[in-house]
């Protein structure tokens, strides 16, 4: 385990104007979740500091306190396929960009940090070539089990080199971009491994979506950037792509765009939808919202504490839905440890039996949820509360009702739409 380092220059424009808006304090890493040995032991797990920043020239709002991504990413707990949200999602990508690009056998479709294979399994179905990049090699051993080529190494020029030149008609990176340290590097080598007439679509969750919903808890050390599309259109700009089009995703993590990337005059390019994101950008995301944002999330810290001590002073049971990653920092970031939530359920195995880092509450089967009955359940995977509410029936019908913490804390039951 090795100190944070700390980013003098904006990660994008390399401007030194930096601003503060908002600071967590010491956080431990969102993934990081503790096996059962490490969980009773009294040594504290590593925490970092999680601070915010605003790039006064370009606009990119960033951390600067780095910490090592081997230490992140060698081994990693988040599998994509753990939500059927996400496999519908991800299926209709591959559809509209099988059809938007007309993909042949022939053609190459990169995606980078691949995970567990969910995204090319869907265009493996639709007859394209396919090649992942996953640094974790539990994933990428996975995915590799279940037949998809998977190159197990962070992308950068050596994985260029492997793939060839302009090799990749379609290159994805979903969820990843806002993960990358050095952005200039790896933009060059995705411009160098898009093929003339390629496209480079990526995921990120719009820094616009996460102020106006508060979405405090996707704030963490792996995510070193939440994007604005002007000062990521400034990045494509300097590595020989162009923005070409933008299709926004309200209840994919709190709100997403997808980018749509090529090699200059490629492609004809969406400006009106463009150019009304970017607007939007200039109060949305500017230093005085991010501010106003900083005061909010103080706001809620008080009221999600309050609400849940009030209900255990009236006796009730309490526990956590779903330990995503933005768990561990809503969790430690409002004190909500085991005097509060019992445990916490999660569907994804590799979990189950690990605990919760710092607050150490431990993660178990969603079975638990239908044998212990809890008065409530606060709703950590709140991105996905369609899908999880629709599940849960029986547990609402029998009384059970779920805490949700954004945009502000509140309580819904069977009878409270
Ligand atoms: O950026 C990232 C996003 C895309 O995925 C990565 N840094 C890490 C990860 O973040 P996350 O862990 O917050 O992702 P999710 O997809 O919001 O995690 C949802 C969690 O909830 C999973 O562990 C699965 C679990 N879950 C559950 O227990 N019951 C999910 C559903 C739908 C359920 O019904």
């Amino acid at each position: 385990m090795s100190p944070a380092s700390t980013q003098s220059a904006c990660r994008t424009c390399g401007s030194p104007r930096l601003r503060l808006g908002l600071d967590l304090g010491l956080l431990p890493l969102a993934n990081s979740f503790l096996p059962p040995q490490r969980a009773v032991d009294p040594t504290p797990e590593p925490r970092y500091p999680l601070r915010v920043f605003y790039c006064e020239n370009c606009g990119l709002i960033q951390l600067r306190d780095i910490v090592d991504m081997r230490e992140m990413y060698d081994d990693y707990a988040f599998l994509t396929a753990t939500a059927t949200t996400s496999l519908i999602h991800f299926d209709q990508y591959a559809e509209d960009m099988t059809r938007r690009l007309s993909l042949k056998s022939a053609d190459l479709v990169v995606d980078i940090g691949s995970n567990d294979g969910t995204l090319l399994k869907a265009f493996r179905r639709r007859g394209t070539t396919v090649l992942g990049v996953e640094p974790a090699r539990n994933l990428a051993n996975q995915a590799m089990a279940e037949g998809v080529p998977t190159l197990n190494e962070y992308f950068g020029p050596d994985t260029v080199e492997r793939i060839g030149p302009h090799g990749a008609r379609l290159i994805t990176a979903n969820n990843v971009v806002s993960h990358v340290q050095d952005l200039n590097g790896f933009m060059e080598s995705v411009s160098n491994t898009l093929a003339s007439e390629g496209i480079f679509a990526f995921e990120v969750p719009w820094v616009v979506d996460v102020l106006r919903h508060y979405n405090f808890d996707i704030i963490y050390h792996e995510h070193l950037s939440y994007f604005g599309f002007k000062p990521l259109s400034d990045l494509l700009g300097r590595h020989d792509l162009e923005l070409i089009d933008l299709q926004h995703f309200p209840l994919i993590h709190g709100g997403s765009f997808r980018g749509l990337a090529a090699h200059p005059r490629t492609f004809p390019r969406q400006s009106d939808t463009i150019t009304r994101v970017f607007q939007d950008e200039k109060t949305g995301a500017d230093f005085a919202t991010l501010n106003e944002f900083a005061y909010r999330v103080h706001d809620i810290r008080r009221r999600l504490l309050e609400l849940l001590q009030d209900l255990k002073k009236k006796g009730k049971k309490i526990v956590g839905y779903g330990a995503p990653a933005k768990a561990t920092i809503l969790l430690n970031y409002c004190s909500i440890d085991r005097s509060i939530l019992d445990f916490v359920t999660d569907t994804t195995p590799l979990k189950q039996g690990r605990f919760v880092p710092g607050v150490r509450i431990p993660i178990v089967d969603p079975d638990e949820l239908r044998k212990a009955k809890p008065d409530y359940a606060l709703l950590l995977a709140w991105n996905f509360k369609d899908e999880i509410l629709k599940k849960e029936q029986e547990y609402l019908r029998s009384g059970g009702q779920f805490i949700i913490p954004f945009p502000e804390p509140s309580i819904l039951g069977q009878n409270s739409r």
